[in-house]
């Protein structure tokens, strides 16, 4: 006999996991609240809400029945008390980050992420006197070097793991460690893991944050983010930027990605599957010269990975023989896999990170975090992984 166990698998609890509360009319899907205001019985209710005392929504930018109940379930699944959903992954890391720091703080990150972040970090907050202090992937895993880069002004750590492009494994446990000790909150792009795959706040993450665009949402449909934590964060982070800033997701668009949701852990099964069996193929290649994915035993932070991932994921980067010239070459002959930047979405995508995705680093920088110019990287889809090879194999010849 099954035991019974305190709360449903994960794979229940995303399927099911939150009812709403925001309905009377029985539906089993959640109707979208389309609505940007809201209307009151009289001025004592309006009041009423607007103060707190009654219960009540004001206007979408402030919060929403749809957008609540994504909220709730990406809470729910990554394990916090409470989660904010935003227009972007974007704005989601901009919230985060200008509601942590203040002109002349600084923070510590890895420096091979997601190009965006990196133009947000090394551009962006500079104009707001907000200093980042990257490391070198060899030097995330350091305890020592990570030590050095903190003082008195440093206001958090930031990760991304797996990390985009490289696939680089971060030690959240490590992090955490470091983090714990200074009183600095820990937070952790899981873009990439999904929490099917990892579970950051598990691991002492403080605060969790996803680009919803990917594999939450998983059909290439919306742009979304959402940042997850205990209530007491999630409060300070809308009221220091996101009432006023206003970067909040559409109702429709939050509905969207509660019902990609509902086939995450088939999808992130099929694309992590389908991942490993090409890594393993391309690494056998002839034409191949390196493989990264931390599913293979030969990554250098597989350990890491087994540790803290349930599976690895279907974002896998290959380096080809001849550099950029022959990548550009396998680029222009595929035909299953499609030619395009974004991750996490059915199709398989295939792109050139130095030219795409992390042309807002200079050469300089991308030569610091690893990211080299015959890098191609690969958002493995669903489809059969030999449909896959194949397109692969003919495109390599
Ligand atoms: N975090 C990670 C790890 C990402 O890969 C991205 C976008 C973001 C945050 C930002 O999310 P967005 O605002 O786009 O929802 N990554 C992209 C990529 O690799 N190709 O196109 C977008």
């Amino acid at each position: 006999m099954a035991k019974e166990r305190k709360r449903p698998h994960i794979e229940t609890e995303i399927v099911h996991g939150i009812h709403s509360s925001h309905t009377t009319s029985m539906d089993l899907v959640p109707p979208i609240h389309m609505t940007s205001t809201f209307k009151y019985r009289n001025a004592d209710h309006s009041a009423g809400v607007f103060a707190g005392t009654e219960e009540g929504y004001t206007y979408t930018r402030i919060s929403n029945p749809t957008v609540d109940l994504l909220q709730e379930k990406v809470a729910l699944l990554e394990g916090g008390e409470a989660a904010i959903a935003t227009a972007s992954g974007m704005s989601a890391i901009a919230s985060v980050s200008l509601s942590l720091a203040k002109p002349d703080d600084n923070f510590i990150s890895c420096n091979s992420i997601y190009g965006g972040t990196f133009a947000l970090f090394n551009k962006h907050l500079r104009n707001f006197r907000i200093e980042p202090r990257f490391l070198s992937p060899s030097s995330c895993c350091s305890k020592r070097q990570i030590l050095d880069l903190i003082d008195d002004n440093t206001r958090f750590l930031y990760i991304e793991t797996p990390a985009n492009p490289t696939l680089d494994v971060i030690d959240i446990a490590m992090w955490k460690s470091i983090a714990k000790k200074h009183g600095l909150p820990l937070i952790v792009d899981n873009t990439f893991a999904t929490p099917y795959l990892q579970k950051p706040l598990s691991l002492g993450a403080d605060i969790v944050i996803h680009s919803a665009t990917k594999y939450l949402s998983g059909h290439g449909d919306i742009i979304g983010g959402v940042i997850v934590g205990t209530k007491k964060m999630m409060d300070h982070i809308k009221k220091e930027y996101i009432e006023h800033f206003g970067p909040v997701i559409s109702p429709f668009n939050a509905w969207l990605v509660l019902r990609g949701i509902k086939t995450l852990a088939l999808r992130m099964e099929k694309h992590s599957d389908n991942a490993l069996k090409i890594a393993r193929w391309l690494n056998g290649h002839p034409k191949v010269e390196k493989v990264y994915y931390p599913g293979l035993e030969s990554h250098p932070c597989h350990e890491i990975a087994k540790r803290q991932m349930r599976k690895f994921g279907g974002m896998l980067s290959f380096e080809i023989k001849g550099g950029v010239k022959e990548g550009k070459k396998v680029m222009n002959n595929v035909k299953t896999c499609i030619l395009a930047v974004s991750l996490g979405d059915c199709e398989t995508l295939i792109q050139h990170p130095s030219s795409m995705t992390h042309s807002t680093y200079t050469a300089k920088e991308r030569e610091s975090a690893g990211i080299t110019d015959g890098l191609v990287r690969i958002s493995v889809g669903i489809e059969a992984a030999d449909d896959i090879i194949m397109d692969l194999e003919n495109a390599l010849s």
